[in-house]
């Protein structure tokens, strides 16, 4: 019985044996070459043209096939339902599926660019951290629409375009990320790789939206809901007058927000009820609290939101449930109870996290404060994630 895996680029999931080959369109042994032509599937799912070696269905030597036309050899492995190219080590390694959700201008899009960018190039080396783009497209993709806009230019985003506006797709940016753990025989890096899906705060007040949006959420193995405590009734007097309250009104408060994944994902992954604890859902979700900059001031000075994160390749448990139960009271100080009486009866692996992205309001024409992006805790949810997936060690005691 071959296992199932999941496309980091459609989200299908197929069996590891159905995965296909692309020829490469040089010349093979036998001297005679196959064209490239257009490929209208990957036209179809992924909106990419061009004219590219045909597709073909192989018996595989390790990651590698002949091309049954022309005998040239084919390292390039696709998806047999996209027919996106797949990373290399694709089958090999754990592979991960994460969805960024949560109401319109949460900081969804600023968050994860802000992320990937410190696991690139801050964290790094040093935490015995690695993270790459996974193929080409992700790394012009990524520094050009994200990291040099937010990065270089100092400029904030346009809200992400819905799913149902994009020709009814996504496109996710895949990573592959490394950490080195301590093995019997010494430290060793292991690979996971990371698919991050961005969705828009739309995605979940439309029913076309959502339907759309279910097959990803269904598949994905984490996921990370951005709350703004901004769009708290109880947290917004406190807060600085300069930044920029969003609405908190309509179907996109984070409620709202809430109750529409809770519904699509329920169905999908959770157990049938019966036994204790069961009948919840069992993806992991970390449920982050973005924008802290912008309520600093009002937190308690011993707050553990406002402490030294220990930092490092690990996750440390007794400092993340100290944030956790601070932050679970916030919520009920700011009226938000109802979001917790949903996590607790929906999911099994639920945990709260306090972040800023850039740690400081962005001006009034939306660019980056002149004293820069200061991240902070911003690591947090993706190590607690990788963590429940096994992927990086925890660090029990203080
Ligand atoms: N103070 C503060 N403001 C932030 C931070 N991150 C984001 N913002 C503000 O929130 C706005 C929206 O951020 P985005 O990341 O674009 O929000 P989004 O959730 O992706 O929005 P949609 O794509 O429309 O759903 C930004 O333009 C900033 O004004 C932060 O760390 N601190
Ligand atoms: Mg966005
Ligand atoms: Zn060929
Ligand atoms: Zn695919």
């Amino acid at each position: 019985m071959a296992a199932d895996t999941t496309c980091p680029y459609c989200y299908e999931t197929f069996p590891v044996r159905d995965i296909m080959f692309r020829c490469t369109a040089r010349p093979g042994s036998t001297g005679s070459r196959c064209k490239a032509e257009r490929d209208p599937v990957l036209e179809e799912r992924r909106g990419r043209r061009g004219e590219l070696g045909p597709v073909f269905t192989a018996r595989p030597r390790g990651q590698l096939a002949p091309c049954p036309t022309c005998q040239a050899v084919s390292t390039f492995r696709i998806c047999p339902v996209c027919h996106s190219t797949l990373p290399a080590q694709f089958g090999m390694v754990d592979n991960r599926l994460i969805a960024m959700v949560g109401a319109k201008a949460s900081g969804k899009t600023v968050y994860m660019t802000v992320l990937l960018h410190e696991l690139m190039n801050r964290v790094g080396s040093a935490d015995g951290i690695a993270l790459m783009a996974a193929d080409d497209e992700t790394m012009t993709r990524f520094g050009a629409d994200y990291q040099d806009r937010l990065y270089r230019n100092g400029e904030l985003f346009h809200g992400t375009r819905p799913a149902g506006a994009n020709d009814h797709r996504v496109d996710p940016l895949v990573f592959r990320f490394g950490v080195k753990r301590r093995r019997l025989l010494g430290t060793r890096p292991e690979h996971t790789l990371l698919s991050f899906f961005d969705t828009a705060g739309e995605d979940f007040s439309s029913q076309e939206s959502v339907q759309l949006n279910t097959r990803y959420l269904a598949n994905a193995d984490g996921v990370i809901l951005i709350l703004d405590p901004l769009q708290l009734p109880g947290a917004r007097l406190p807060a600085r007058s300069d930044s920029g309250l969003p609405n908190t009104e309509g179907t996109d408060s984070p409620i709202n927000v809430l109750s529409r994944v809770t519904s699509m994902l329920l169905p999908h992954r959770s157990d049938p009820g019966g036994r204790r604890g069961s009948g919840r859902i069992s993806t992991p979700i970390a449920v982050v609290f973005a924008k802290l900059d912008a309520v600093w001031d009002t937190l308690d000075p011993g707050s553990p939101l406002r402490a030294h994160p220990p930092g490092g390749a690990r996750f440390h448990t007794a400092d993340s449930l100290d944030v956790h139960e601070e932050v679970r009271h916030l919520l009920r100080e700011w009226r938000g109870g109802q979001i917790d009486q949903i996590l607790d009866s929906n999911y099994r692996h639920y945990r709260y996290f306090g972040i800023s992205a850039l740690g400081n309001s962005p001006t009034p024409d939306s660019l980056v404060a002149p004293t820069g992006i200061q991240p902070y805790r911003v690591t947090d949810p993706l190590l607690w994630l990788l963590s429940e997936f096994g992927s990086v060690a925890r660090q029990e005691r203080r």
